[in-house]
């Protein structure tokens, strides 16, 4: 067993296995099973590339041989950064059949991600496109190499220049090592609340009981086609249903390279997509430019939204905006999957993040002390399941920390659950950000910013936004003299972080105000920049 994976406990895992959750499939074999069940039906479509799922399925053969001949093995950690490329579903069925782990990094990450990505994990390759939204991730990979000159295996989708060419590897199919099902499958990753990000092991069975659950409650079957507009290698795209809930249940994956209506809307008029899934800023981009543009949506039966709250208000013009049903989705990569029903009533859909996807997940609510509160207050989420994790990977301390004895995962969110179940998210105990569904660590800005000679102490909290949600806003106590905003974003941006994270304001502050204890209070903080940028409605995050 992979080292620095928790599993859950035999008698857990044994009652998920008799209560039907884990069959015992492994993604090797699932996509077998597709292969024989709908053969020449197309799997994945991109721009002009069309793979059946007979095709994918000999190319992800092909391509676990010449994985297999550089030396690639059985739980041999690999860094995976693709866009939305057919090639991500040959690298990822490839590696699944060698028993290898991707590591799912997202095509927005740079060299202080990739690198810490590719050294936690002490990684054997590092798979990317050679160039994306005009971003070269050969020169990426360069620094990364710099830095980590052990690193054996850079990878490309597309022209390699020094480096090893993803097309050439392909050959004729070998025997490999069977693969069980309750192994790790890849490591997904969280956003982050203490830190760097934690990476996340899903095993075969519970991440395809998931997707299985998935799959069923949002009807796919092998009619559906999903587009995927946001970056499959994120957790809510890649699995809520996503693209393997999509290829599970036989359907049909189309990838656009960028979530704008520009790409996405002749898209989904051209191949007559069915479902699709957005974060909320995005909702509202697709619903003002559907009033604009004249492509025809009439296929679109599901729009998914969630990877942040989505306002009600907003939720309600879904249905008049495309003509198709809204589900909102509250998810989280270390597992717990909430949907609203296709045919639940309007008032639901609108105004909750849905229920649990599965019978067998538990959730309490708990107040600061532990106490469970009552139905209707808000309080803590706690979540255990067939498919929530019981550990973060080599990560003992932080486990301690986010994992009760009785193994709940403690999500750092603030929620109510309605009389019948339903969970709305009313905020976060967990110090980080959601900007717009991209979720950041305040710590690992800060700790950047502390390498900075004219930062004393910094500390980063969301300000309200109309766009996003919230955007992120650090308060500096500079070292003397204050250096510029724009220097200490230049600053970090050179320190290889992904441009998301750059805040999108500094304010300088002479002192922090602390709680009680005499900690920062980023509360106090929250409401100060709350209240100098809207004035009349002080939000808190
Ligand atoms: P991660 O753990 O990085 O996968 O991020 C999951 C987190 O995203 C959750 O714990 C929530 O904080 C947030 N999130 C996801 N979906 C929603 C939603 N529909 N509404 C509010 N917050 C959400
Ligand atoms: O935000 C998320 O991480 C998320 C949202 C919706 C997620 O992981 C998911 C669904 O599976």
């Amino acid at each position: 067993m992979l080292t620095g994976f928790t599993p859950w406990p035999e008698e857990w895992a044994d009652k998920y296995r008799k209560d039907g959750c884990w069959k015992g499939e492994t993604f090797g074999g699932m996509l077998k099973e597709c292969a024989a069940l709908y053969g020449n039906q197309t799997a994945v479509t991109c721009k002009d590339v069309h793979w059946s799922y007979k095709e994918l399925d000999e190319r992800a053969d092909r391509l676990a041989a010449g994985l297999h001949k550089l030396g690639i093995q059985k739980e041999d950690r690999v860094v995976v950064q693709l866009p939305n490329i057919a090639e991500f579903f040959e690298v990822i069925f490839a590696l699944f059949r060698l028993g290898a782990l991707p590591v799912f990094a997202l095509p927005s990450h740079r060299s202080s991600e990739i690198t810490y990505f590719c050294e936690f994990a002490e990684a054997k390759a590092y798979i990317i496109p050679d160039m994306h939204s005009g971003f070269d991730y050969r020169a990426l990979a360069r620094q990364v190499k710099d830095k980590l000159p052990d690193l054996a295996h850079v990878i490309v989708a597309g022209e390699a220049e020094e480096f090893q060419e993803l097309s050439s590897l392909h050959r004729e199919p070998v025997q490999l090592k069977d693969i069980s099902p309750a192994e790790v499958a890849f490591l997904q990753l969280s956003g982050g609340s203490t830190g760097l990000s934690k990476l996340i092991p899903r095993t075969h069975d519970d991440y395809i009981y998931s997707l299985r659950i998935s799959a069923e409650i949002c009807g796919l079957d092998h009619h559906s086609v999903y587009l995927a507009a946001l970056p499959t290698a994120h957790n809510y795209p890649l699995s809520s249903p996503g693209v393997l809930g999509t290829l599970y249940a036989g359907g049909r994956v189309v990838l656009s390279p960028t979530p704008s209506p520009d790409d996405c809307f002749p898209l989904i008029e051209k191949e007559r997509v069915t479902i699709t899934a957005l974060v909320p800023p995005l909702a509202m981009v697709w619903m003002d430019a559907s009033g604009s543009r004249s492509d025809d949506l009439s296929s679109l039966q599901v729009l998914q939204v969630g990877g942040a709250k989505f306002s009600a208000e907003a939720a309600r013009r879904v249905k008049s905006a495309f003509g198709c049903t809204l589900q909102q989705v509250f998810g989280m990569a270390e597992g717990l999957v909430n949907y609203t029903r296709l045919d639940d009533p309007e008032e639901i859909i609108v105004n909750t993040q849905g229920r649990p996807m599965s019978p067998f997940d538990e959730v309490r609510v708990l107040d600061d002390d532990g106490r469970d509160v009552a139905p209707g207050e808000a309080g803590h989420l706690f979540t255990r399941g067939p498919y929530t994790i019981r550990g973060y990977y080599k990560a003992p301390e932080h486990n301690e920390r986010s994992f009760t004895a009785d193994g709940f995962y403690q999500t750092g969110d603030i929620v109510k659950l309605t009389a019948d179940g339903y969970i709305i998210v009313e905020g976060r105990a967990k110090d980080q950000i959601n900007r717009g569904g991209e979720k950041i660590a305040a710590e690992e800005v800060e700790n950047h910013l502390l390498a900075h000679p004219a930062v004393h102490d910094a500390a980063m909290v969301s300000m309200p936004d109309d766009f996003l949600g919230e955007r992120s806003c650090v308060f500096v106590i500079p070292k003397g003299e204050a250096p510029k905003p724009g220097e200490l974003k230049a600053f970090l941006r050179e320190r290889g972080l992904a441009a998301y994270k750059i805040p999108d304001r500094i304010e300088f502050i002479a002192s922090f105000p602390k709680t009680g204890v005499g900690k920062v209070s980023k509360k106090d903080l929250r409401e100060t920049i709350a209240q100098k940028v809207k004035p009349a409605e002080i939000k808190q995050s």
